[in-house]
């Protein structure tokens, strides 16, 4: 006992207080045509990072809803132009998840182009926060919350092809309305307005979720930021420990 004796603590601050740190999310953008392959891409570095905690927020949830006057003219609304997003909204949202603070993201409905007004998805902190969208590049307050931002590349053709499978399967749409809609309005904002955030991108993923390689890499560097993390932290308690004890 004698021994130990010179390891006691000194004063009355023992056990050490652990400082409560708050750890800021590592929030990830994830950009890239329609049908590119955004969400499979981020999908796949969701399931590689199981041991983490991880939030996906869509950029689609923060679709305005649209006005009767706009709905009854739905064929002229542009969904691929920056002003169908509510972008005060989505900055708010991810402002909060930095601060660790959970958020309500609103639930928007592509069948009927409305916003559900009672329900919300409850979304918890993390340490990492996916933002996916075409257009999560466009605004420079978003771009700035960004720790890396990933742009996925896929050819146009290739992108089409999904686009015409998914929106008739799964949106209720009619062939004909998809391709007018596509030469409309999808292909000129493409070119206008999501192409050119493509050098705002940390990292470029040709061929979207086929790029096995390219997925792993991004999870490795997002694992060595987390891990980097956590070790300041372990620093830090070691340090508080060695200071309270009398050496
Ligand atoms: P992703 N979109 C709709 O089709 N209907 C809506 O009510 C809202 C959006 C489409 C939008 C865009 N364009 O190209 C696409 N149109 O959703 C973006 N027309 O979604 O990134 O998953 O392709
Ligand atoms: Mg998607």
């Amino acid at each position: 006992n004698a021994h130990f004796s010179g390891l006691r603590p000194k004063g009355n601050g023992y056990p050490p207080p652990v400082k409560s740190v708050h750890k800021e999310p590592f929030v990830i953008g994830v950009a890239g045509g329609t049908a590119s392959g955004k969400t499979t891409v981020c999908d796949m570095i969701i399931q590689q990072l199981h041991d983490h905690r991880v939030v996906l927020v869509n950029q689609d949830s923060f679709y305005r809803g649209l006005t009767a006057e706009e709905l009854a003219h739905v064929q002229e609304y542009n969904f691929d132009h920056p002003d169908a997003f509510d972008t005060e909204q989505l900055l708010d949202c991810i402002n909060t998840l930095k601060r660790g603070e959970p958020v309500q993201i609103p639930i928007y409905d592509f069948k009927t182009h409305q916003r559900c007004t009672d329900t919300f998805r409850k979304v918890n902190a993390a340490d990492v926060v996916i933002l996916e969208g075409i257009l999560v590049f466009h605004d420079r307050r978003v771009r700035g919350l960004m720790n890396m931002k990933i742009f996925v590349d896929t050819d146009a053709d290739v992108r089409l092809a999904r686009r015409i499978r998914r929106d008739t399967v799964e949106r209720g749409r009619d062939i004909n309305n998809v391709l007018e809609q596509y030469a409309k309005f999808v292909k000129p904002a493409f070119d206008d307005f999501v192409l050119p955030t493509k050098k705002c991108a940390d990292v470029i993923i040709p061929r979207g979720g086929d790029n096995h390689v390219a997925i792993d890499l991004i999870v490795q560097h997002i694992r060595t930021k987390l891990g980097q993390h956590d070790l300041c932290k372990i620093y830090s308690n070691v340090y508080v420990i060695q200071s309270t004890f009398q050496i």
